[in-house]
């Protein structure tokens, strides 16, 4: 009950726009600009943007956002990340606790499970874990499921997506981050199968104002929560600008 309160606090009447901002670990500093190689850049637009969240690993969560008047913007503090030099099967460890998220000053926590890799069960145990300890605390619990590994031929097909989304619910998420499958249709699908668990697009490389606000459009329509928006935000000229008119779509009634 407290688990569920406290997510939708988090949201502006049950829909959610997050910033998500853990690419510097995820893909290395080459996905930034001058601006937005900066965490304070990205926290003030956070906060001026009105994001119900914002997604940060601990190093920036501690440094820039604890004890510093961007507290104000709610935190989703990820548990776990990996970096892209790293070639083999996709893993991606676990590097901070539910309760250091916690004390911090976390709402909620995220964690990446790579589902189809070689080491899905590692990162679907320490999952478990987290739920259980997050859920203890009342912190709600997003996960990123993605599809991926040498098993993976298409990490966007349909069928894919809405397997990632309902092992989201299975393993006791509260939410789950996926990636756009192609079409309203098999959105409605993956968000149908996640059944109680509420489910967000992830962003997804730039592709510019009119492309970007079309499939978020297309996720709304087919069920879904809201977005977790890096790149198509803060790599756009205007991030401000591309933020209101993602709120339009996504918290219009
Ligand atoms: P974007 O909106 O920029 O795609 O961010 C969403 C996100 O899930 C980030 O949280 C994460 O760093 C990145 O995408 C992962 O991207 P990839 O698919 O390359 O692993």
């Amino acid at each position: 009950m407290k688990v569920s309160r406290n997510l939708e606090k988090l949201s502006t009447g049950g829909k959610y726009l997050f910033l998500a901002y853990d690419h510097g670990f995820e893909h290395g500093p080459t996905d930034f600009n001058e601006r937005s190689i900066d965490p304070t850049f990205i926290l003030e637009l956070a906060l001026t943007g009105g994001y119900n969240a914002i997604v940060l690993h601990k190093g920036i969560a501690e440094k820039y956002w604890a004890n510093s008047v961007y507290c104000k913007v709610p935190l989703i503090l990820k548990l776990n990340g990996k970096t892209n030099l790293y070639k083999g099967e996709p893993y991606s460890p676990q590097i901070c606790s539910v309760k250091y998220a916690k004390d911090l000053g976390a709402s909620a926590v995220g964690y990446t499970i790579y589902i189809g890799s070689e080491h899905e069960c590692k990162m679907t145990k320490e999952f478990g874990f987290i739920v259980e300890e997050a859920h203890a605390f009342g912190l709600p619990v997003v996960a990123w499921m993605y599809p991926r590994g040498k098993a993976i031929e298409n990490d966007t097909a349909p069928d894919i997506i809405a397997y990632a989304s309902r092992v989201g619910l299975e393993v006791g998420a509260d939410m789950v981050k996926i990636k756009y499958s192609g079409s309203q249709e098999s959105f409605s699908k993956a968000v149908m199968v996640a059944g109680k668990t509420k489910v967000i697009l992830s962003g997804g490389p730039f592709v510019g104002d009119e492309e970007f606000l079309n499939i978020v459009k297309c996720v709304m329509a087919a069920g879904a929560a809201g977005v977790a928006v890096g790149r198509n935000v803060w790599q756009n000229e205007n991030p401000l600008h591309m933020t209101q008119k993602l709120k339009e779509v996504i918290f219009s009634p």
